[in-house]
């Protein structure tokens, strides 16, 4: 596919990813997310890229959906376009590989919601954050009433689901919403510090982390627990003998030998 939307930078395993249609803030049109769909489908298939950055170009992150391009919706279209944005963010969240977002500036709407498709967030100390539905008369449709209470708990997520308002990076730390807070000129080496960090991480182990976490939060403890149990054994023998004899052997682990 040509990538008109997202911009991309692959170096060192890491491909940092850039969103930019910065006359508009960023803002998720339905080229956005043909072309996330594209993306998330080729880099699951390669090899040479290890851990993926998101990031918005100029002073936003992504400042939420087209407002321009949702306003003459119908019902059915707007379902529609909810439908097909929650089935792109749940495929970005599905990837095998770490996916850190590097929030530069305003996070809102669907913007936020990105970055709740990612595994976790590091923001620039200038970030904003909000989920403005409300003040539109409109609801998240990018599966923030699901995402958020479950990350940040369901005071903090109808805090900001119901007043609209923005907060900042500090605010955002303490709700647990970032996980990480920089200065801006430092944000993105960071982010791509961080997604090195995980990528040198037994691969299988990474994606198996994640699906445990991933589905985990969706049931109930028991059957997190039973899936954990199955994903530890399938370690032994290959990924996990490599690592534990490594350690032993005083060693770096090889994980090309598992
Ligand atoms: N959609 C379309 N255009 C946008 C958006 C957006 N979300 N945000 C900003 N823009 C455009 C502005 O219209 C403006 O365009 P122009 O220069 O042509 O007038 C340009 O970007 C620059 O924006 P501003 O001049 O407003 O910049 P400011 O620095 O003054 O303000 C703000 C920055 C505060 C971020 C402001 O732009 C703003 O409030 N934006 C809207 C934020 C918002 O409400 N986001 C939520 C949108 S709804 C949503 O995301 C729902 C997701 C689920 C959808 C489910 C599918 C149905």
């Amino acid at each position: 596919m040509n990538y008109e939307i997202l911009k991309q930078e692959i170096a060192d395993g890491v491909a940092v990813v850039t969103v930019s249609r910065p006359q508009a803030l960023n803002a998720l049109n339905t080229r956005f997310f043909q072309e996330m769909d594209s993306l998330v489908a080729e880099y699951r298939d390669r090899a040479d890229i290890k851990a993926v950055v998101i990031t918005g170009e100029g002073k936003a992150f992504v400042a939420g959906a087209d407002i321009a391009e949702m306003v003459d919706k119908t019902p059915e279209e707007g379902s529609r376009f909810s439908r097909l944005g929650q089935a792109t963010f749940r495929s970005l969240e599905r990837l095998d590989k770490p996916v850190i977002a590097a929030v530069n500036g305003f996070a809102l709407g669907g913007g936020l919601e990105l970055a709740l498709g990612c595994d976790f967030r590091v923001a620039s100390s200038k970030a904003k954050f909000g989920q403005p539905e409300v003040n539109l008369g409109l609801i998240p449709g990018y599966a923030a009433t699901q995402r958020l209470p479950r990350l940040i708990g369901p005071g903090n997520a109808l805090f900001l689901l119901l007043t609209g308002e923005m907060i900042g990076a500090d605010e955002a730390l303490r709700m647990g919403l970032v996980q990480k807070v920089v200065e801006p000129e430092a944000l993105l080496q960071t982010a791509v510090d961080l997604a090195k960090l995980v990528a040198s991480k037994g691969p299988k182990a990474v994606k198996l982390v994640k699906r445990a976490v991933r589905e985990g939060v969706l049931g109930d403890f028991e059957s997190g627990c039973a899936l954990e149990s199955e994903l530890f054994g399938s370690l032994f023998g290959n990924e996990g003998a490599e690592g534990m004899k490594a350690f032993l052997e005083k060693r770096k682990p090889d994980w090309s030998r598992s």
